[in-house]
């Protein structure tokens, strides 16, 4: 049986955890946004967190290549592709615990699911701006063995390399699509590792597609850091084990999903992702974030299944997306960015109209 219940909390994770061990499943909750009761993401958060930040290195580079690509793919007859451009984020962002970084906090993510959607929409012709955690899944990558140099590769008796014939054509799938999709200026990867260079290559990245309006769209599968150590009350040198037990106190990310969506880039089609472990919070948590970052689209995942199937939460609709399980090798990013694009299509058919 459904029963609505309206609260007012001041904090709605604590609350949300208390309804949820008595009631199964918590579908929906509707949170009206106090500036007292939510983490705010005010300006000035950001400000100090961008100033604070350390430099980015090589921004003039990732300028240049963005605005190529924007150059590029901004007209609509670009080999006949429609001018939809996708920025996916993939993998997770580290917070490093000193300067000269020795120890880091982690976020899990594989980058599998930023990795395989990359590869798909630019099959539906969408041209893609991948920001990737370093070392974590390639587009065009996925069959690929561990270790492709050591396992795909040997030295035959003239001392040429060669690929095993058991690799050859994933090994030639893996080359060919990458270079073509990058020489043809449909795929730009940047890569990122701290939450610091994630966050200010998203701003350039958003700044940079913001005139494409309503034809781009952010597809944020990346799984980034909410808490992280301010750079000026941080260690330059490792910090010693000899002084005892660590005592360290993290800072709250500002909100930046709040500054993307209005700031940044207002007019692009909004997606994120919410994860949780624990399944009976995971629709109520995802429906609290489409309210309160206005995204058009949250993809409710859980961990433990999250290659199964999706929930696909918008204002009107909650789409369960599965995989494929009759068809081997079938992946939920395929089904996913089908989805994504009809309703992609619908939201700038409507804002032309
Ligand atoms: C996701 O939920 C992604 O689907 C996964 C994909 C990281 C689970 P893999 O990379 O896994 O294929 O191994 N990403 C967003 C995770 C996240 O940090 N979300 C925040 C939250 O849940 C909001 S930005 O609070």
């Amino acid at each position: 049986k459904a029963m609505k219940i309206i609260f007012r909390a001041r904090n709605v994770d604590e609350t949300l955890k208390f309804f949820s061990t008595y009631f199964r499943t918590v579908l929906a909750m509707d949170v009206v946004v106090d500036a007292d009761q939510l983490p705010e993401t005010t300006k000035n958060e950001v400000i100090s967190f961008f100033e604070s930040a350390p430099p980015l290195k090589g921004v003039a580079e990732i300028e240049k290549s963005l605005k190529e690509f924007v150059d590029r793919n901004a007209s609509s007859s670009v080999n006949g592709r429609a001018n939809r451009v996708v920025c996916v984020t993939s993998g997770g962002t580290t917070v490093p615990l000193e300067k000269l970084c020795v120890r880091y906090i982690d976020n899990f993510s594989s980058g599998h699911r930023g990795a395989a959607s990359t590869e798909y929409f630019l099959k539906v012709g969408y041209s893609v701006v991948f920001l990737y955690r370093r070392g974590t899944c390639q587009p065009f990558c996925s069959s690929l063995p561990d270790d492709p140099l050591l396992d795909c590769f040997s030295v035959s008796n003239d001392s040429n390399i060669e690929v095993d014939a058991l690799h050859a054509e994933i090994v030639k799938r893996a080359i060919t699509e990458n270079r073509a999709a990058v020489a043809e200026g449909i795929l730009l990867k940047l890569p990122f590792t701290t939450i610091f260079e994630y966050l200010q290559i998203l701003q350039l990245i958003s700044v940079s597609l913001r005139d494409l309006g309503p034809s781009a769209i952010f597809f944020l599968a990346a799984a980034v850091s909410d808490f992280y150590v301010p750079w000026e009350s941080m260690n330059l040198h490792k910090i010693q084990s000899a002084s005892g037990p660590l005592d360290m106190r993290l800072a709250q990310v500002p909100k930046m999903l709040s500054v993307l969506r209005n700031e940044w880039a207002p007019m692009a089609f909004h997606i994120s992702f919410k994860l949780e472990t624990d399944k009976h919070i995971l629709l109520a948590k995802a429906d609290m974030a489409l309210k309160k970052y206005k995204m058009h689209m949250v993809i409710a995942n859980e961990l433990s299944t999250r290659k199964e199937e999706v929930i696909v939460v918008t204002e009107h609709e909650k789409v369960t997306v599965r995989r494929d399980s009759i068809r081997a090798g079938a992946e939920v990013e395929r089904p996913l960015v089908e989805l994504v694009v009809d309703r992609h299509s619908a939201y700038v058919k409507k804002l032309d109209a």
